[in-house]
């Protein structure tokens, strides 16, 4: 079998760069581990970027987004128990955010690419192996239904995620990773009617908390926990008793609670693997970096990197130029650091570090008083949470 481009993994970013190159007459299969059940079970990010909705938009699958995605014009900081709402037009020349969860997007991006007719094999499990793409003739190999099959390419696509194959695939000399690991996690929780029309970031002596949506009538909460707390520790009244103590006076009363329908503990940390380029092979989304979710990050940079990696294959082929796949790594490192930056700064200024002492709370409420009084802090917090331009 042959195509133009192999995309490895499923995942919002290979689906949204198969579907960027497709718009474009560029031939490209997906090669996914997982069923597409599986990848649709999976509840992650819910807040979109600028830069995503319009990707979604050109790619004429926005209308389900415009319909059920909810446009929030602001965040709220609560800290000292009193909560101050950012508000994004006033500070960003206008610019918002979408609430809509990266299932929907990801539902999108499926219905789309079986409606093009294009090919995702799914549920090859770890079997994907990557050659060549140091060369000029990159294959894949991959296993399904007991039999072995080889995909012949001109080039790689690694959007497999941060377990993935793509990134290990590559000679250890030729990459150099950076991490940082935080000492907490989240524990996530969904399914009753949101506390408040719009997000509330919470700086707590006991901890971090997020009150998150999906719709008016679900929600998503997140506590801070540490690193060594397992989900099954968490009853739902347990989950629901530490996040009323983490919430304002009226959120708290406003709090409705209920069974949960998913809940899970993911670990947070600072990641990015430069370059993102090797030969034939391309690192796009989380194959590449991670960043802790206080920022609402991960899923927008998934989005951002592929629109980078497509522009400079429609180039590729387009003009036969190979300046957008020469820069491509350093061009949108830029944008994935600054990304880094925003999500360890603000994760920093939100959680409560074990071991700094009652200092270390003194000066986070500190920051924060500037930052609501402050319109040029407020500026650089609004301008980063609603996303960087391209
Ligand atoms: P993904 O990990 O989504 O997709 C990679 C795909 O590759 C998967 O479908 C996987 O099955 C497949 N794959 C892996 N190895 C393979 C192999 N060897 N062969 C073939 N396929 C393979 N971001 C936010 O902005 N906000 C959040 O609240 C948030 N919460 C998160 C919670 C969790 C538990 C996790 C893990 C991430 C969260 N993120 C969040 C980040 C997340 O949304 C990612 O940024 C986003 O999924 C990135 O998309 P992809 O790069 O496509 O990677
Ligand atoms: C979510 O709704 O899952 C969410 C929203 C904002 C974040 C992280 C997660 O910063």
């Amino acid at each position: 079998m042959r195509t133009q481009v192999a995309i490895i993994g499923a995942g919002p970013a290979g689906l949204l760069l198969g579907q960027l190159l497709h718009k474009h007459g560029i031939a490209n299969v997906i090669i996914e581990r997982q069923s597409a059940d599986y990848v649709l079970g999976r509840i992650r990010a819910g807040v979109l970027e600028q830069v995503t909705v319009d990707l979604m938009e050109e790619l004429g699958i926005g209308q389900r987004m415009r319909q059920e995605g909810l446009v929030h014009d602001g965040v709220e900081l609560m800290f000292k128990g009193a909560r101050h709402r950012i508000d994004f037009p006033s500070l960003t020349g206008g610019k918002t955010v979408m609430v809509y969860g990266q299932t929907e997007v990801t539902r999108d991006l499926m219905a789309a690419r079986e409606a093009a007719g294009l090919q995702t094999v799914y549920e090859v499990g770890d079997s994907v192996r990557l050659e060549g793409f140091d060369g000029g003739n990159p294959v894949v190999r991959y296993r399904r239904g007991g039999q072995e099959h080889v995909l012949e390419c001109d080039f790689i696509a690694g959007c497999d995620g941060y377990h993935g194959v793509s990134r290990a695939s590559v000679p250890k000399g030729a990459i150099r990773e950076f991490e940082k690991v935080y000492p907490f996690g989240w524990l996530g929780l969904a399914d009753v009617p949101p506390v408040s029309e719009e997000l509330i970031y919470a700086n707590t002596e006991r901890g971090f908390a997020l009150c998150s949506m999906r719709s008016p009538t679900r929600s998503r909460y997140y506590v801070q926990v540490p690193l060594e707390e397992k989900v099954e520790d968490w009853s739902d009244d347990a989950f629901w008793n530490e996040l009323r103590l983490r919430l304002d006076p009226e959120a708290r009363e406003r709090l409705v609670t209920g069974p949960s329908i998913e809940k899970s503990i993911a670990p947070l940390r600072s990641f990015v693997a430069e370059p993102m380029r090797f030969g034939r092979l391309f690192l796009a989304g989380d194959a590449a970096h991670i960043v802790p979710p206080t920022g609402a990050k991960g899923l927008n940079l998934a989005a951002s990197d592929v629109k980078y990696l497509s522009d400079a294959l429609v180039e590729h082929y387009g003009e036969r130029s190979a300046a957008g796949l020469d820069h491509y790594s350093e061009r949108v490192l830029r944008r994935v650091w600054k990304a880094e930056r925003f999500s360890w700064w603000f994760t920093s200024l939100m959680h409560k570090f074990p071991g700094e002492g009652e200092i270390a709370q003194k000066l986070q409420e500190a920051e924060l008083d500037y930052l609501v009084s402050s319109k040029a802090a407020s500026t650089a917090m609004a301008e980063n949470y609603v996303g960087l331009p391209l």
